[in-house]
């Protein structure tokens, strides 16, 4: 007898694939890989109540490592159709993945407009400080001078910003955490979830191959949980603060969440009063013909 998995949750097993991971040894995306499964498992979302959608990249290549429901898309290019996806069916739970290099380069514009949208969705960057899959090309959030495989004497960009150009978005949730600590990515993953708008977290994660200078080492050291420390994550002056100042120490866990503003699907005029979602009217109509054009 099969027992249908909201009777008793699903468990990690019904979130793993076939798959064998080639990630390289050491690479963050294994950290992150167990605390999506695990984040799901715990939150009690059976994986046809959730997608997964993935942007090109070395953490792309998590799309067929986990079972349930995934999407890999075009690179930069995640955002759009995670948003999508949600608004057609705000009955899922939708996360997105993105690398540093696609989200801080291709794909900007989609990160700008998802925030001042506020999408209900969650965003991950996996921020391994390179472009990992295409083998180490520095990207926007790469540390200026620091030599990598195409620029052996530094890049002579300066490196963005990035929490100071997320922060001045007035995003509602920025989290940041790092891929050796299941627990805390698990943790801030969960509250994520229950986000109302979109949910912006920045999880710092080792690459050992490309990136020699983002080690477990280095981040084990430098990165505090804020947690501990009381602070208030309503309190925007100072969450931008600690997610800019990163030169002594790296502030992690919640950094900001307010939950005070409708998100882009509750301010559709259309939607007002609505008790169904737009899969659900549409599927009342065959549209078998129609599709028939198209093959
Ligand atoms: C529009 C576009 N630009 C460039 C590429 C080539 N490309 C594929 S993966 C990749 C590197 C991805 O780096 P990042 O987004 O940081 O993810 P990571 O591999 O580090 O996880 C690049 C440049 C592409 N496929 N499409």
């Amino acid at each position: 007898m099969t027992i249908p998995l909201e009777s008793t949750g699903p468990t990690m097993k019904d979130y793993s694939s076939r798959n064998i991971c080639t990630w390289c040894d050491g690479c963050g995306d294994y950290g992150i890989w167990t605390a999506v499964k695990r984040t799901l498992v715990e939150m009690k979302i059976s994986p046809h109540e959730a997608l997964l959608c993935y942007d090109v990249g070395c953490h792309g290549n998590m799309s067929d490592k986990l079972g349930g429901y995934r999407m890999h898309g075009l690179h930069g290019r995640v955002i759009p159709f995670a948003a999508g996806a949600k608004l057609a069916n705000p009955k899922l739970k939708v996360m997105a993945f993105g690398g540093d290099g696609a989200s801080f380069s291709e794909g900007i514009g989609h990160l700008v407009h998802a925030i001042r949208s506020h999408y209900p969705i969650v965003f991950v960057l996996h921020n391994n400080g390179n472009y990992g899959l295409t083998t180490g090309q520095a990207s926007a959030l790469t540390v200026k001078n620091q030599p990598m495989n195409t620029s052996p004497n530094g890049i002579p960009e300066e490196t963005l910003n990035s929490m100071d150009f997320i922060f001045s978005l007035e995003p509602t949730f920025v989290a940041r955490t790092f891929s050796g600590d299941i627990a805390q990515m698990t943790y801030v993953l969960k509250e994520a979830l229950k986000h109302r708008g979109f949910a912006f977290i920045d999880i710092l994660q080792a690459c050992p191959t490309y990136n020699r200078f983002a080690t477990h080492r280095m981040l084990l050291e430098k990165c505090a949980d804020l947690e501990a420390e009381g602070h208030n994550p309503a309190d925007f002056k100072k969450a931008r603060e600690l997610a800019v100042n990163t030169a002594k120490r790296i502030s992690t866990g919640i950094l900001f969440r307010r939950e005070d503003i409708p998100n882009f699907y509750e301010r559709l005029v259309p939607r007002q009063g609505k008790t169904t979602t737009p899969v659900e009217e549409v599927e009342k109509f065959d549209v078998t013909e129609l599709m028939r054009e198209f093959v």
